[in-house]
């Protein structure tokens, strides 16, 4: 890996001068939806077109390696606030749990050492942000068209047009009125690319013409995988030609879609002009079952790929409101997923599995001055190192409890990167993926899967990358297996999971 930084900016950032010879970085930490880095160009995503982020890479680091701990939205939200797990934060899952806003957050710390702070856009932790100096944030999921947002003083306020572009204008509206005597950390929070990817009326039928490659593992059979057998999230079973792909055979069906329904009439207009002519041309079609699978899978890559286009074209417009506004230079841009997701891989969408697809999440950071530009970093990182990241890059002080680690260090070449990455997927619902935790390290994988599916499963990543081949009972894997499963027990014991300890105790 190259050296990043010169050595004065290595000082800077190792906080070895004085911290108030420091001018403090503002922060834009934007957070998309279900983005998968195979649809971004910068990651060798082959149809997509994702310019503004791909600018981002050319002049940040673009890391190849980064991971979450909990592959699933208001989870992983918290665990980038609080720098903790999930089992330390307290919200593991997005069907029963409530943020805890009265514990600490790297929001909070940045208050502390001065800075101004705003969240706007999706939030989707139950409860109100707390700590912030502003937030107006989308209820709940939000919506792709008018969307409602819930303000700070209470009320409920509606705003029209497309959400992508709703939620930079309000971002760019705090920014225009913020105290510019502080330093900013604002996270612009984005919907897209969530399901049921409504693209922007202006970017309907971009992909028309694309034809996607289909994944090798596409028509996976999931042997010796459980819990990849039993799932509700592939693209032939679960995905519905209504809600998902907006096939609906006449105005009345579309009509009872809350977010079909919710379009002013130009927008509707274009909606069904684009989309009311693909499904007649259904009507007359006679598919064979892979061939529907496959016709599917085309249709979904061709609306999340455009619903993508407006996410990265109002990148663009925040990276444009910097250099305009003379910022760029002293602000640190992130660009991140809540986590990864399927594009057609073991005939999925969706996410939660530690798999790769999902566990991986792309991560892209630029610090002018500081890292390198054009850099594309190996080591393993994770959405529990973003509080420390930001804490240590504005010189504030990390809270002793947080359980991420700043990777300025790592990035500087003064501290080795984590060995193994530990993860823990709590949720026992919708799309029926099994809870399980496991524990990933350069060649290996391990998990664990419990409560619906009780079972383990194992993969040498190097001979098997696409996790087709489970060998956890494989014999010559047998010191492997041992060695996993003590790296497994170190991560539990590190992290202080205790429901994962419960689960291991039985058997172990
Ligand atoms: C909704 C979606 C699911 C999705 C979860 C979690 N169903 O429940 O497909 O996995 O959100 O998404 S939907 O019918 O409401 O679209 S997350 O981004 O919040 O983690
Ligand atoms: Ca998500």
């Amino acid at each position: 890996m190259k050296s990043i930084c010169t050595a004065i900016a290595c000082a800077l950032m190792l906080g070895a001068l004085p911290l108030k010879a420091q001018r403090k970085p503002n922060i834009v930490l934007i957070i998309s939806d279900d983005h998968a880095f195979q649809a971004i160009g910068a990651y060798g995503g082959r149809e997509a077109r994702t310019p503004n982020i791909d600018r981002l890479a050319r002049e940040g680091v673009r890391f190849n390696r980064a991971y979450v701990t909990n592959s699933i939205c208001g989870p992983s939200r918290a665990v980038i606030l609080t720098g903790k797990h999930s089992h330390k934060n307290g919200f593991k899952d997005n069907e029963h749990s409530r943020f805890d806003g009265s514990q600490n957050t790297f929001i909070k710390e940045l208050g502390k050492s001065g800075y101004n702070t705003a969240w706007i856009g999706k939030w989707h932790l139950e409860t109100r942000p707390e700590g912030f100096s502003y937030w107006q944030i989308l209820p709940g999921q939000g919506h792709y068209y008018n969307p409602d947002f819930q303000m700070m003083d209470g009320s409920r306020k509606n705003f029209e047009g497309y959400v992508s572009n709703v939620v930079e204008d309000e971002a760019e509206k705090w920014l225009n009125g913020r105290d510019t005597s502080k330093p900013f950390c604002l996270v612009i929070g984005h919907k897209a690319t969530h399901r049921t990817w409504i693209p922007d009326t202006t970017d309907m039928g971009a992909f028309e013409n694309t034809t996607f490659e289909l994944p090798a593992n596409f028509f996976d059979k999931y042997e010796g995988r459980e819990a990849a057998r039993i799932q509700e999230m592939s693209i032939s079973e679960s995905m519905r030609m209504g809600y998902d792909l907006k096939m609906f055979g006449d105005s009345a069906e579309a009509n009872r879609e809350g977010s079909i329904k919710r379009m002013n009439p130009a927008q509707r207009a274009k909606f069904d002009a684009f989309y009311g002519p693909i499904s007649d041309g259904l009507k007359t079609v006679r598919f064979t079952a892979e061939g529907f699978a496959q016709w599917k899978f085309q249709r979904y890559m061709r609306d999340y790929m455009s619903t993508a286009l407006s996410l990265d074209r109002n990148i663009g417009r925040t990276l444009d409101y910097l250099d305009r506004n003379g910022l760029a230079e002293n602000t640190i841009v992130i660009y991140m997923s809540d986590q990864g997701f399927y594009m057609g891989e073991h005939g999925w969408f969706d996410k939660r599995f530690m798999y790769e697809e999902s566990f991986r999440t792309p991560m892209i950071i630029r610090y002018p001055g500081n890292l390198k530009p054009g850099t594309v970093n190996t080591d393993f990182v994770m959405n529990l190192d973003i509080a420390p990241t930001l804490l240590d890059a504005a010189g504030a002080a990390i809270p002793s409890d947080m359980q991420g680690k700043s990777f300025l260090p790592v990035l500087a070449r003064k501290e080795n990167a984590r060995k193994a990455m530990y993860y823990h997927y709590y949720e026992n619902g919708e799309h029926a993926v099994s809870p399980h935790f496991g524990v990933r390290t350069e060649r290996y994988k391990l998990i664990r899967f419990y409560k619906r599916v009780n079972g383990w499963e194992l993969y040498d990543l190097k001979k098997d990358p696409s996790e087709m081949k489970n060998v956890f009972n494989d014999k010559k894997y047998r010191k492997v297996k041992d060695k996993m499963i003590a790296e497994l027990l170190g991560q539990i014991g590190k992290y202080d999971d205790a429901d994962a300890r419960a689960v291991l105790g039985a058997r172990l």
